[in-house]
């Protein structure tokens, strides 16, 4: 582990980054200082789930902001931005970390350039990685990926070809969709109904369908409503195909999408007119039906669909809005959703 870590200092921290810094102090010579450019070269601005954005504190350390979020964090800016600089001062930190303390896992920067076989997954990737660059032994590298001793630093990402990550995905979800979900022991369930009743099932409080089998036909009907007749005609897929495929006007695209939308939510307002509906889709608790909605209402509105004609439908997505697990789950919240 120390010969390694004296192999990512040299490269990375002595030979990329010290010289990186020593190149840039020439190219300043003769200029002016602007001390507020520098202040936070690496990052103004975070990112946090269920929090938005944030300022990061000017003197922060990236490495305090680093464990502030808990040890993953991905740098984005324009190529030239410094993200590389960053990473490489993060690397510094905890290299020094790791030095101090032998427990700490050992930062190891990859360059994902190198991933082009569209077939070798990520864990094979880096094995092969820390064989050819650092000289580590397949079976250690591999040995020291499972057990989390090392802290993986991932350059280049705006190198890896849209191609590659679509394979990847490929191999979880082979109709290329979200969501898929990859269980502890490595199996994938696909299709959001049959992920939602496949967590319903393992985690059975609070229940998202009623006990009573007509209730769970009603609420797996409005759930349907949404995610069998609107969901699919309005799907990005789908809009894509309308305006380049059959050289639909964006005007006509957006006919097409509101028309589906209030089509499905006339239908989904009549179905509340029911006893069996309460403060939310059916009864007092937030059910699969709730949970369906909700992201149409906010596709709706995004496409400013008019809601005027739906007012218990709108009602009940105000009551989902105060719901804290709905306000976590909102676009908004998730980064990573396109
Ligand atoms: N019936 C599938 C549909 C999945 C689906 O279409 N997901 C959308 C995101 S909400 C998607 O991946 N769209 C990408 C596309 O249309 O290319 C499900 O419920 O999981």
């Amino acid at each position: 582990m120390k010969i390694l870590l004296g192999k990512v200092k040299h490269f990375w921290v002595e030979g990329v980054l010290d010289n990186t810094i020593r190149r840039a102090g020439l190219l300043e010579l003769g200029k002016d200082t602007q001390p507020e450019a520098v202040e936070n070269p690496w990052e103004a601005v975070l990112e946090l789930p269920f929090e938005g954005t944030k300022a990061v504190a000017s003197g922060k350390s990236i490495s305090d902001v680093f464990d502030d979020v808990e040890r993953s964090v991905l740098i984005l800016g324009q190529p030239g931005s410094g993200k590389t600089t960053t990473l490489l001062t993060l690397v510094r930190e905890l290299l020094m970390r790791a030095e101090r303390n032998p427990a700490q896992p050992i930062p190891v920067v990859f360059h994902l350039s190198s991933w082009v076989d569209p077939k070798q997954s990520l864990d094979t990737w880096l094995v092969d990685e820390l064989s050819d660059k650092y000289q580590i032994p397949k079976k250690i590298g591999k040995d020291w990926l499972e057990h989390q001793r090392l802290l993986l630093l991932l350059d280049g990402l705006d190198e890896v070809k849209g191609e590659h990550r679509a394979t990847e995905y490929r191999s979880l979800n082979p109709q290329q969709l979200v969501p898929a979900l990859e269980l502890d022991d490595g199996r994938v369930l696909t299709q959001s109904l049959a992920i939602c009743e496949y967590l319903d099932d393992v985690h059975p409080s609070p229940p998202l369908l009623p006990a009573d089998p007509f209730g769970r036909a009603r609420v797996r009907a409005q759930a349907q409503i949404v995610a069998c007749d609107i969901h699919p005609i309005n799907n990005l897929r789908v809009l894509n195909y309308l305006t380049g495929t059959l050289a639909v006007s964006d005007d006509a695209r957006l006919t097409w999408y509101r028309h589906w939308i209030t089509t499905g939510f006339a239908a989904f307002e009549a179905s509340l007119d029911a006893p069996e509906t309460g403060a939310f889709c059916h009864g007092d608790a937030p059910s699969l039906a709730d949970i369906c909605l909700m992201p149409q209402v906010f596709n709706a509105r995004r496409f400013d669909c008019d809601l005027s004609g739906y007012p218990k439908l709108l009602a009940i997505a105000g009551r989902c809005d105060a719901v804290p697990a709905f306000a976590r789950a909102h676009p908004d919240q998730q980064p990573d959703a396109g």
